[in-house]
């Protein structure tokens, strides 16, 4: 009789309803042979300081922390919008741009304030999302996508969270805010990481299974 395939445990270290929401719909489909479990299983695990300059750096941080806490693998997305008129502002801080324990709604109007004479090209933007997958064994994934648009001079849409009511896709012509969950995953940079991901994540199983035959290996010698 055939035995179904175990599935992999991994522990999603977000504590963004927005992203996990996201993350979720699009794991089940690119990657159904993993078990993803929440940071809420885990309360002990408080807030992550995410000390790094970069995306990339932040989305390591939290993925290893998470990782070693829990012995599984971590997935962590750090993420934010990055507007080149503004020096790449908010950028790392998109979720602090107003103050520490900001709402979107502060944020969102923080950024319309800063933005409020620019006209044409000065309201580009680009959504930037790093993922990272880190085993307990130390090993890694890393990715990173960018969704480029233009900020509006009013917000649009409740769906979404974060900066969405204020973001135009140019291709749909639609606020963030405004676009299904199908239509913003096939247009995000956070839907285009997570396949991105899921197109690499069989080799990162690999490695780390190889890695932990070797140590069994070398235990016995
Ligand atoms: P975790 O670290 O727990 O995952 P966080 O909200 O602190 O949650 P980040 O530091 O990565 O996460 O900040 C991401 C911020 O960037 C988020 O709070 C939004 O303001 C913004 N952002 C990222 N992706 C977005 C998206 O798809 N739509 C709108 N805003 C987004």
């Amino acid at each position: 009789m055939d035995t179904p395939d175990k599935k992999i445990n991994v522990v999603l270290a977000s504590r963004n309803k927005g992203k996990i929401r996201e993350i979720d719909r699009v794991l089940k489909s690119v990657l159904p042979d993993i078990e993803v479990k929440s940071l809420d299983e885990y309360p002990e695990i408080g807030d992550i300081p995410e000390t790094g300059s970069t995306f990339e750096e932040n989305a390591l941080i939290k993925a290893r922390t998470v990782s070693r806490k829990t012995g599984l693998i971590a997935i962590a997305d750090d993420s934010g919008l990055a507007v080149p008129a503004l020096n790449g502002e908010p950028g790392v801080y998109s979720a602090r741009y107003a103050g520490e324990k900001a709402t979107d709604q502060e944020n969102n109007s923080r950024l319309l304030i800063e933005m409020k004479d620019f006209k044409g090209n000065e309201r580009r933007a680009a959504f930037v999302c790093a993922l990272a997958a880190v085993s307990p064994g130390g090993h890694r994934l890393l990715v990173r996508e960018e969704w480029e648009g233009m900020i509006a001079f009013e917000p649009r849409g409740d769906k979404g969270f974060g900066y969405d009511p204020l973001f135009i896709d140019p291709v749909l012509n639609l606020h963030g805010a405004e676009m299904s969950a199908e239509q913003k995953n096939a247009r995000s940079h956070r839907g285009k990481a997570l396949k991105k991901l899921a197109a690499l994540w069989e080799d990162f199983i690999d490695q780390q299974n190889n890695a932990s035959n070797q140590v069994g290996f070398t235990d016995l010698q």
